[in-house]
C-alpha cells in the first residue's frame, strides 16, 4: 500500500533530474574531481570562473512541462561539495562565484510557477569538507595522495554540518517534495550518517517530503528502518519487473537515467537516447509501477544541451496526446502482449502498441470485456471486432488496423473501456 504522502509521486509517473555545478567547466561529468584525482586547489580555477550568464529557470521549467514532465529533482550539492543554495555553513557556494546568485532558489521557484513539484538533490558525500575522509577512501579524489595519508577529519563535525544544510534545505525554501540523498557505500551507510537523526529532523519540518533510500536502508525488509525512504531508486536500468519488498508487497520505485551517458555536462558525450527509446523507457517503468526520473545535465553556461531540449520537446508532443495513458497509471494484470505494453488506471486499460505485425492486434482473454475503444491520441473510434480468420480465439479480443503502418510508430496508444473488472 503506497503511504499517503507518496500517493502524488506515483501519479505523476515522471520528472526531470538535473545536476549542474562547476563540474559543467571542465564538461567531462560530475565524477572529474575523483576521476583525475584533482586537488582542491586544482578544482579552485572553476568556481573563481563559474558565472552561468545564460541560466534561466523559468525556460528549464518550460521545458520540463513541455515534456509532459510533473515533477524535477536538482543537485543543490554533489560530490564535489559545492552549493548551488546560499547556506550559511560554507563559502563554497553559488553565490559566493561570479555567478553571486542562489541558484536553488531561481530553481524552486520557476518550477513551482510552472506547477511542478520540486526536489533536491544533496550528496552526503563531500569531497571538499576537509572533515570526510581523504586517503583510503574508496571514492575521494585524495584517496591515495601520501600528503593525506595523516589527514584525520573530525567527521562528527562533517555530519553536523551535513545535518546543518539538509535543515537549511528544508526550512529556507518552503515546501520541497523530494529529497533525493546520493549516495552510501561500504561502511558509509545507515548510522554513519546519523541517518534515523537525520530523517527525524526532516520529518518534524516538512512531514510529508519524500526521501529516497540512499541512506542505506533497507526498504525491502519486513520492518524497514525509519530511513529505509519511500521509493527504491533503480539507477541506469529498468526493473526486470516491478519492485516488492520481502512479503512480495509491490514498493515504489522510480529509475534514474541519463539522456546521453553522463550525468553532469561532458561536451563530447553525444550518445543521447531516442525519443523513441525514452517514451517507451518511460511506458515500461510505468506498466511495472515506477517512475522515470530523467537527466539533463546543463552547461556551464546554464543551458540544458541543445540536443537533450529537441528530445523533450519530441516527448512532450507525445505525452501531450497521450499523457492519460501514464499519470495515474500502473501495471495490468494482463501478461505482456507481443506487440507492446499495457498500462491500467481502473477500469481503463491502455494498449501501447509498438509492432503493427501481421493481421489484426490481439487483446487476449478480452473477449467480451471491452465496453469501447478508441485512439488515444485524437479520441477516434475503434471498432473492436473479431475477424472471420480468428474464430480459432473466442477468449479474445480484436481491433484491425487497415493500414500496414500504424498511426504513431512510436508507440500508438488505444484506450480500452472495460465493461468488467478483469
Ligand atoms: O555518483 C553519483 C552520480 O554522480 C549521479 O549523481 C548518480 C545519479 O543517480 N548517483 C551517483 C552514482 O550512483
Amino acid at each position: 500500500m503506497t503511504a499517503s504522502h507518496v500517493r502524488w509521486f506515483m501519479n505523476d509517473r515522471f520528472g526531470m533530474f538535473v545536476h549542474w555545478g562547476l563540474y559543467a567547466i571542465p564538461a567531462r561529468g560530475e565524477w572529474v574531481r575523483s576521476l583525475e584525482k584533482m586537488s582542491v586547489a586544482e578544482y579552485q580555477p572553476f568556481f573563481e570562473e563559474f558565472n552561468p550568464v545564460k541560466y534561466d529557470a523559468k525556460k528549464w521549467a518550460r521545458t520540463a512541462k513541455e515534456a509532459g514532465m510533473k515533477y524535477a529533482v536538482m543537485t543543490a550539492k554533489h560530490h564535489d561539495g559545492f552549493c548551488l543554495f546560499d547556506s550559511k555553513l560554507t563559502d563554497y557556494k553559488a553565490t559566493n562565484t561570479p555567478a553571486g546568485r542562489d541558484l536553488i532558489r531561481e530553481y524552486i521557484e520557476a518550477f513551482r510557477e510552472e506547477g511542478l513539484r520540486v526536489g533536491l538533490y544533496y550528496s552526503i558525500i563531500d569531497w571538499h569538507h576537509q572533515d570526510y575522509p581523504h586517503f583510503g577512501d574508496k571514492i575521494h579524489p585524495m584517496r591515495d595522495n601520501e600528503s593525506y595519508r595523516d589527514h584525520r577529519g573530525e567527521f562528527e563535525r562533517y555530519l553536523t554540518y551535513m545535518h546543518g544544510q539538509v535543515k537549511e534545505l528544508l526550512t529556507n525554501y518552503g515546501t520541497i517534495d523530494v529529497m533525493w540523498f546520493d549516495f552510501s557505500y561500504d561502511d558509509m551507510i545507515g548510522e554513519k550518517w546519523k541517518s534515523s537523526e537525520l530523517v527525524r529532523m526532516m520529518r518534524s519540518i516538512q512531514p510529508d517530503i519524500v526521501i529516497d533510500n540512499r541512506l542505506g536502508g533497507n526498504m525491502k525488509a519486513s520492518e524497514p528502518e525509519i530511513y529505509a525512504g519511500d521509493f527504491m531508486s533503480p539507477e541506469q536500468l529498468l526493473p526486470p519487473e516491478g519492485v516488492v519488498n520481502e512479503a512480495g508487497e509491490p514498493l515504489s520505485w522510480e529509475s534514474c537515467i541519463t539522456l546521453n551517458d553522463h550525468w553532469g555536462y561532458c561536451a563530447s558525450d553525444t550518445n543521447y537516447k531516442s525519443p523513441q527509446t525514452v517514451i517507451r523507457g518511460l511506458v515500461e517503468c510505468v506498466s511495472k509501477g515506477g517512475n522515470l526520473l530523467l537527466n539533463v545535465g546543463p552547461n556551464a553556461k546554464g543551458e540544458i544541451p541543445r540536443q537533450s531540449v529537441d528530445i523533450l520537446n519530441e516527448v512532450g508532443k507525445w505525452m501531450d496526446a497521450n499523457g492519460a495513458s501514464v499519470y495515474g497509471c500502473g501495471p495490468c494484470k494482463l501478461a505482456k502482449p507481443e506487440w507492446g505494453r499495457y498500462t491500467q488506471r481502473g477500469n481503463l486499460i491502455y494498449a501501447h502498441i509498438y509492432d503493427r505485425g501481421m493481421g489484426p492486434i490481439n487483446f487476449r482473454g478480452l473477449q467480451g470485456k471491452i465496453k469501447r475503444a478508441r485512439l488515444l491520441a485524437d479520441g477516434s473510434e475503434i471498432k473492436v471486432e473479431t475477424p472471420w480468420n480468428a474464430w480459432e480465439y473466442p477468449e479474445d479480443a480484436f481491433i484491425s488496423f487497415s493500414s500496414a503502418s500504424l498511426p504513431d510508430e512510436i508507440n500508438t496508444v488505444v484506450e480500452l473501456e472495460l465493461s468488467e473488472e478483469i
